[in-house]
């Protein structure tokens, strides 16, 4: 069987419970709905749909939207068993693409993934496709919302509390994460991501540089070190004029073939071996056209090509290291 041909786990994470506003708890039934699984399929790979993994009952009014803790005990609850599923799916030879759900639900898959690196002895890096740092700790918060934080979590940072701790965390080592169409850090973030070695890739720079070659340098630089690659896509990455289904979406975002070139790249790589794709709020969306601009980006993600290409699939490294 081709090697580049992949068992792949959808495993849907139906909440909102880390996010400032409701809705992106339906986004793994838009995403089903778009074509997710098809599309992945029609790249020749062999696609399961594991369902959702099933959160506890919370009965909380939409308005005022509060932070409680019924909403931090769902991140956590969520966070236990995302953190179970990816390994158990990856431990079974699968590769995992989460459907979200906010993006606290990387809190959980980034920990299933980092313990699986750990047991196999194999590096995992991160690439973190979004407008923000979600970088923050219950201290740097301004806003308390759990999305804005799963980054720190997994990088190890101290300040959240025992009820954060337990078997199910696994860790991520900080110079190993790429931030990709970074737009709105705040203040005491962006400080944190220096001091811990991140690599943020902001707009700024790809408008300077360019997608390909800072994506080259990433891809690069996981091959070289042998490494496990999570990707975890929001869909504030991309422009809010194209993917208005976001709940804090932010101007300036990635063009839609800025977006599609990434995940070809991605893809051509062979790195990727687990998925986050998050954020997408359906209430938010124009008529479906953000859930399918996902779906289309995973079709790219998962080997999708406009006209075959000639070059080998890791003519990408090859290519910068001839010059
Ligand atoms: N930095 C802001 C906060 O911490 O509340 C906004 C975070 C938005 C997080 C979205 C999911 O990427
Ligand atoms: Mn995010
Ligand atoms: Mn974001
Ligand atoms: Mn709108």
């Amino acid at each position: 069987m081709d090697p580049s041909l992949k068992r792949i786990d959808l495993i849907g994470i139906p909440t909102d419970a880390g996010a400032s506003c409701r809705g992106c708890g339906m986004g793994p039934e838009a995403l089903r709905i778009a074509g997710i699984g098809e599309a992945i399929a029609a790249q020749g790979h062999d696609v399961a749909d594991l369902g959702d993994l099933s959160r506890p009952r919370r009965s909380e009014p939409t308005l005022p939207w509060r932070l409680s803790e019924a909403r931090e005990a769902e991140v956590l609850a969520l966070a236990k068993l995302g953190s179970e599923a990816a390994y158990a799916s990856m431990a079974a030879g699968r590769l995992p693409v989460f459907l979200g759900g906010d993006h606290s639900i990387a809190m959980g898959t980034l920990s299933g993934v980092a313990r699986y690196g750990a047991a196999k002895g194999k590096p995992v890096h991160v690439l973190w496709i979004d407008a923000h740092g979600d970088f923050n700790t219950p201290t740097t918060s301004e806003t308390g919302n759990l999305h804005g934080m799963p980054l720190a979590l997994s990088c190890g940072e101290p300040d959240f509390g025992p009820q954060f701790e337990g078997g199910w965390r696994g860790r991520i080592d900080p110079k190993n994460v790429t931030i990709f169409a970074a737009r709105d850090i705040d203040r005491p973030e962006r400080e944190l991501l220096e001091q811990r070695g991140v690599d943020v890739i902001d707009m700024r720079r790809i408008d300077e540089t360019g997608a390909v070659a800072l994506m080259r340098e990433v891809l690069e630089r996981v091959a070289a070190d042998g490494g496990h690659l999570h990707v975890s896509l929001d869909v504030d990455a991309v422009d809010p004029a194209i993917a208005p289904g976001a709940g804090t979406p932010v101007a300036g975002g990635l063009t839609f073939r800025e977006a599609h070139l990434a995940m070809e790249m991605i893809h051509d790589s062979g790195l990727m071996g687990s998925l986050d794709i998050v954020e997408l709020n359906p209430i938010l969306d124009h008529a479906g056209m953000s859930a399918r601009l996902l779906v289309d980006l995973a079709a790219s993600l998962f080997g999708r090509q406009i006209m075959p290409r000639r070059i080998a699939r890791d003519a990408l490294t090859a290519q910068s290291s001839n010059g």
